[in-house]
């Protein structure tokens, strides 16, 4: 493509190799939730409502009812997707047919069809536990609850969490990302925030107590969630404690700071203290909104922040965005394709010949060429990445979409 050729050689000029940059993206492997298809649902009473803080709004036909139609639906998006990637679930993803099974029953069964389905498409699984949009859950309080026996429903909901998220790992003999969040917090100020997280301290110290072998457990703090503005019980400091002091991964979401505050200046002051990153890249706006991902400057200083240092694999980079407002498959799509994007801009970056400028206080040249980087033609380079990966090069994926939506999605309703 002669595109292709030309930004190649504009490249070169700044000391940088595209082939290479393709190479590095197309291992990356990319933590694509689930949850984006039908709005957090789940499927153990797929109309209830979310609770915890976190929302859906709109009512964009289509959205997936079953199992089977979210796995259509993650097969058809993966289509648009270069590359090999993950499907993070939940534990309220569990298939238990016409069985009612509590959260704390949950048996490794009830995920093996989405287990088979992975294994037949090639797919890495992750798993997330499920503490919010319960009835046990409703007081605000889940592993912090005051109540022992609340707590201990929940402290059993991780227990087997972890022996299936393991399971899932022995299965596809891969290692399997296990995340944890709790809305626990109070709406008003409090007088108490001690106890409670003394309570989540020992609450997470029995969830975790069983070594196991395909989990790579990470805990994910909030700065504050719709009903918990006044004290988030796992805070960013509570959890950086207990990551740092039992060597657990720490869930890093891009919606779960202060406004000003950006993850992309955490990732190199927490890295080497911890074993490694599980990232929720979500776009909040004005709050933890999560927004679909667009093609915006932190997105690309993030992973900028990662391809500079090549913390490729001691970061996982995850996604976690839910918007009911569009077309759900076009959603997934935009959001992991720009974070894609991002990545190849970051790794079309010159890094040596900059930190090189930047160590001899040559901030001039750091500045004019990370401006020139702005207008390079990295999107000659991704349209070569996606024809290379046989996947649709530009917008020509929309239309499939609009096809599917006219063909599969409205019969839904
Ligand atoms: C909530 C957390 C959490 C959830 C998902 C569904 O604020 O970000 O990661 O969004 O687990
Ligand atoms: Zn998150």
């Amino acid at each position: 493509m002669r595109a292709y050729q030309i930004a190649k050689e504009k490249y070169a000029a700044l000391g940088v190799d595209t082939e290479k940059a393709m190479e590095a993206l197309k291992k990356i492997s990319i933590s694509i939730h689930c949850w984006q298809g039908d709005d957090v649902s789940g499927f153990e009473n797929p109309d209830g409502d979310l609770t915890g803080g976190i929302q859906t709004t709109g009512n964009y036909p289509g959205k997936a009812r079953t199992p089977d139609e979210l796995r259509a639906d993650i097969e058809k998006m993966l289509t648009y997707i270069p590359g090999k990637h993950r499907i993070s679930i939940h534990a309220s993803y569990a298939e238990t047919g016409s069985d009612k099974v509590d959260r704390d029953k949950l048996e490794k069964k009830h995920f093996q069809n989405w287990i088979d389905w992975a294994k037949e498409q090639g797919l890495g699984l992750d798993y997330n536990h499920t503490l919010f949009s319960h009835p046990l859950s409703a007081d605000g309080f889940t592993l912090s609850h005051i109540d022992e026996n609340i707590r201990k429903f929940w402290i059993d909901h991780c227990i087997v969490g972890r022996e299936i998220a393991d399971y899932i790992g022995e299965q596809l003999q891969d290692k399997v990302m296990n995340n944890l969040w709790i809305p626990d917090g109070f709406k008003d100020i409090p007088v108490d925030r001690y106890t409670p997280r003394r309570l989540l301290k020992d609450s997470l110290d029995k969830i975790f107590a069983k070594e196991t072998k395909w989990n790579i457990d990470s805990v994910e703090s909030k700065v504050f969630g719709i009903g918990s503005e006044s004290c988030v019980i796992g805070s960013h400091e509570f959890y950086m404690g207990y990551a740092v002091k039992n060597q657990k991964y720490i869930t890093l979401d891009t919606g779960h700071f202060h406004p000003t505050e950006v993850v992309s200046n955490k990732i190199t002051g927490i890295i080497d203290f911890v074993p490694g990153i599980l990232l929720h890249v979500s776009r909040p706006v004005r709050w933890d909104s999560d927004h679909i991902v667009i093609l915006d400057d932190e997105l690309m200083t993030l992973s900028a922040e990662i391809a500079r240092n090549n913390f490729f694999d001691k970061i996982c980079i995850g996604l976690d965005f839910f918007d009911a407002s569009v077309n759900r498959i076009a959603a997934w799509t935009i959001g992991t394709r720009n974070t894609l994007k991002a990545l190849l801009i970051g790794l079309l970056e010159p890094t040596e010949i900059l930190k090189d400028y930047e160590h001899k206080f040559d901030y001039t040249s750091r500045l004019a060429i990370l401006e020139e980087l702005k207008s390079m033609p990295w999107a000659d380079v991704w349209n070569e990445y996606c024809e290379r990966a046989d996947v649709p090069v530009g917008l020509s994926w929309l239309k499939d979409v609009k096809k599917y939506e006219r063909e599969i999605l409205l019969n839904r309703n």
